[in-house]
């Protein structure tokens, strides 16, 4: 294979690995088990590829010799390494928590995205760099022998990552107990036992139950300001769901609660209202259709406990098929709004 070959074949499947893995932040559901197949079978498929690339990175380097661009592009390939170990970790052994600098205690997953990350800068300013090298002659990219490449990459990562999931569950490390998202199961209906997570530094709220109020306003038929004792006036019901943290773990729960659509009814949709935004005292958001909405739980017990204060006391939200940064903690609020569901940042910024 040609070094351009080699090259461009690599910029595919990294991109691939980058925006797989970053999409998969946003699945819940196992209909979009496809993300993290892509992620896997681009990864391991990559591999062969390395051989060839290293021959290229010598050869590069030896021409080159010690220059802020070499050295930026070899910490660009250490961090890619850092991350693929620590991604092959994690879903093999689960050796590789760790504490690092400014980010405090981590799991394997979390080195994994960290390392995954600073990985991206430091890529793209490689490709800007040496892209005029294979500038003018990108029909190579995807005519019928780019294709065949592809194909035999993902049959090759197909193999690969299939044995390593065969010699783990043999072993019986602690990977092969994966969900589909790659997270490891913390609490099976154990009621508050279960980690206390919060996104970035949103602040765990002391709330008061007599205190709290439950206001449902915007594009409404009418406003509501509920009480403790007005929202518990509603139907309770019960629902199994499984809350799953992008921080690689997921707990099974029997979540009690109203059902959001309960609470919608009263105060009146529109038929012009399209999305619902569930608040938390801390300003923490998240937006949802009016018909996911609907399906949604606003939980005051987990497993016949009442939610302790870090997870959520009084009132927290239950997203079904939704990761667990969509739970919204301590909800006080929600809104209607003409705007469509996705008109948010995919993930929160505090
Ligand atoms: N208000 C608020 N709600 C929040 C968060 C947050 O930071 N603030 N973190 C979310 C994330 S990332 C997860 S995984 C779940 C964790 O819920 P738990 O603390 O009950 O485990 O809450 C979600 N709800
Ligand atoms: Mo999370």
């Amino acid at each position: 294979m040609s070094t351009r070959t080699v090259n461009l074949t690599l910029l595919v499947l990294v991109s691939l690995i980058v925006l797989s893995g970053m999409g998969s932040f946003l699945v819940g559901s196992q209909s979009g088990e496809w993300v993290f197949w892509t992620h896997r079978l681009a990864s391991f498929g990559m591999l062969p590829l390395l051989v060839w690339k290293s021959a290229i990175v010598f050869r590069s380097y030896r021409k080159r010799g010690v220059t802020a661009m070499t050295v930026l592009s070899g910490m660009s390939a250490g961090l890619f390494l850092l991350a693929f170990v620590y991604g092959l970790l994690w879903a093999t052994t689960g050796v590789g928590g760790g504490s690092l600098p400014v980010l405090g205690s981590t799991s394997g997953l979390g080195l994994h995205v960290t390392f995954g990350i600073c990985f991206v800068p430091l890529f793209l300013i490689h490709v800007i760099n040496r892209w005029p090298q294979v500038r003018g002659r990108i029909p190579d990219f995807a005519n019928r022998r780019a294709t065949m490449r592809y194909a035999v990459a993902g049959l090759v990562g197909l193999i690969t990552w299939q044995s390593t999931e065969a010699v783990t569950a043999r072993a019986g490390w602690e990977g092969a107990d994966r969900r589909f998202t790659g997270s490891k199961i913390r609490g099976r209906f154990s009621g508050n036992d279960y980690p206390t997570v919060n996104w970035l530094s949103d602040p765990r709220p002391v709330i008061d139950a007599d205190e709290w109020r439950l206001r449902v306003d915007g594009l409404v038929e009418r406003e509501l300001e509920l009480d403790f004792d007005e929202f518990n006036a509603f139907e309770h019901v019960d629902h199994d769901a499984i809350l799953d943290c992008t921080g690689g773990w997921y707990t099974e729960q029997r979540w009690t609660g109203v059902r959001l659509s309960d609470v919608l009814d009263q105060a009146g949709v529109p038929s012009d209202a399209r999305s619902v935004v569930v608040h938390s005292e801390t300003g923490y958001r998240r937006r949802y259709t009016v018909r996911q909405a609907r399906k949604m739980l606003l939980a005051i017990q987990v497993t016949d406990e009442t939610l302790s204060r870090g997870h959520g006391y009084p009132v927290r939200l239950v997203a079904p098929g939704h990761r667990g940064v969509g739970w919204v903690k301590w909800v006080v609020r929600i809104e209607l709004s003409d705007l469509p569901g996705w008109w948010e940042s995919p993930l929160p910024l505090q």
